[in-house]
């Protein structure tokens, strides 16, 4: 089992991406560019078949151009809810069988403006169980509709090898998302994932458009903001998932 990419392979990656993003007329700058840009979540045998090779793998590109927690102006007191709010603005690039494990948000709502290319979303019309994020209680949650029914996902559609049962969550509901298709919301705790069809003949382009991420490798930028370090509020289904988004193993030749 191959547990790194090399920096040809990665770096490859990346530029093809990004041209791919600022083709469909995303902005992407240098500052958003490093080795963190391109997210790896599993160990693949696949990196030399370079990007056509249609296998399913997860892996994808996120060139992120805002992430503003918006506090700024707001009465302190409303500072305990901000961090289900903010501003996120992200382009993300998919080549064909690559696709964004399943996971879900404690706190970030999103949706998605399809750029370029074809996206299949996979989602749950149930919220993940479990409650508030960081003791384990439950909460009392706002729930006043549920998602559409989507299709199911055919049966024969090639999922990551390894990962397979967790797509179970979100297999039965699926919808297919072009360019100029209506916005495709998905609230906070829905677990989702998405792929790229693997006989595409371009990659899939997304613009992002959510609440604030909060990731690990976010920084607070004052002491406001501190208080916001330790959330970690991508959950994926698969374990072990989390920690691999903050260490790509590149290869320096
Ligand atoms: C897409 O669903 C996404 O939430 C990105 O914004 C990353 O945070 C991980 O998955
Ligand atoms: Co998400």
């Amino acid at each position: 089992m191959v547990d790194y990419i090399t920096r040809k392979q990665y770096d490859e990656w990346i530029a093809h991406s990004r041209a791919a993003a600022q083709l469909c007329g995303y902005p992407v700058d240098d500052s958003m560019v490093d080795d963190n840009t391109g997210l790896i979540f599993a160990d693949y045998d696949g990196f030399d078949k370079g990007l056509w090779s249609g296998e399913a793998h997860e892996r994808f590109v996120i060139f992120q151009s805002v992430n503003e927690p918006a506090v700024e102006g707001m009465p302190k007191k409303a500072f305990v809810g901000a961090e289900y709010g903010g501003l996120c603005d992200k382009c993300m690039v998919l080549y064909p069988g690559q696709f964004c494990s399943v996971h879900y948000h404690v706190r970030k709502t999103e949706y998605y403006i399809v750029m370029g290319g074809t996206m299949v979303v996979l989602y749950s019309r149930d919220r993940a169980p479990g409650g508030e994020y960081e003791d384990g209680t439950n909460a009392d949650l706002i729930d006043t509709h549920r998602l559409p029914a989507g299709t199911p996902l055919p049966a024969d559609t090639p999922l990551p090898k390894g990962r397979e049962k967790s797509y179970d969550v979100v297999r039965d509901n699926t919808v297919v998302l072009k360019p100029g298709d209506p916005r495709f919301v998905l609230p906070r705790k829905t677990p989702h994932a998405f792929f790229c069809p693997p006989d595409a003949n371009v990659p899939t382009v997304i613009h992002e458009i959510s609440c604030y991420s909060h990731e690990p490798t976010a920084s607070g930028k004052n002491a406001l903001l501190s208080d916001w370090q330790h959330i970690h509020d991508n959950v994926f289904l698969h374990p072990g998932i989390a920690e691999a988004r903050l260490e790509n193993n590149i290869k320096e030749e």
